[in-house]
């Protein structure tokens, strides 16, 4: 038997999807479901300075990708992780074996950042983030279309429903591959 990139034990999961569509929900339930590791970049980030300072306009730190890549190579080589980040054209390919895209309906989202204090250009720039399916087009361009799923996160329902996929899917990984 083979195992699938790098030999690793177990699975790198990859979840984004547009500010507030539940990554870091889903990702906590899943991880204690499976006893994967789950990585928070924006909490990495700010943990580990890896960023080039403060954006005023952005209101966030400007995350530094050479310093998020090598702080991760090890743990992600070594695999078992969730990593949860809203963008994900900069991480290299072959540390992930998912990529999973959540996506929610435009009014729920509005209210999720409406709640979040989300205003203005940040608020509609989000929004129109999910409209036009930003992050599923950038996960596409970035990683084999095979081993990237778009799944609803609209309700408590489908975070659990979504949780129990992955879970199986992570259960029986790897796929053996024989010749
Ligand atoms: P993200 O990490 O994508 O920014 P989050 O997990 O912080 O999103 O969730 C943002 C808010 O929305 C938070 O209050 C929990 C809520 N939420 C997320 N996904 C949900 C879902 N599928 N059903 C109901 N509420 C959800």
């Amino acid at each position: 038997m083979v195992l699938e990139n790098g030999n690793r034990k177990k699975p790198n999961i990859l979840v984004t999807g547009t500010p507030g569509t539940g990554k870091t929900t889903m990702s906590t339930r899943l991880a204690e479901a499976t006893q994967l590791k789950h990585i928070n970049i924006g909490d990495l980030v700010r943990e580990k300075n890896l960023h080039d300072g403060w954006d005023d306009e952005l209101a966030s730190y400007v995350l530094n990708e050479d310093l998020v890549c090598d702080e991760l190579e090890d743990v992600m080589e070594e695999g078992g992780n969730i990593v949860d980040h809203h963008g994900c054209d900069f991480f290299p390919e072959r540390w992930f074996d998912c990529v999973v895209v959540l996506q929610t309906d435009n009014t729920i989202l509005y209210d999720r950042l409406i709640n979040r204090g989300y205003r203005d250009s940040k608020l509609s720039n989000n929004v129109e983030c999910e409209i036009f399916q930003v992050l599923l087009d950038e996960a596409k361009a970035s990683y084999a279309e095979n081993i990237v799923v778009a799944l609803k996160s609209n309700n408590i329902l489908d975070i659990k429903r979504n949780v129990a996929t992955l879970t199986d899917w992570i259960s029986n990984w790897p796929v053996p591959v024989y010749g």
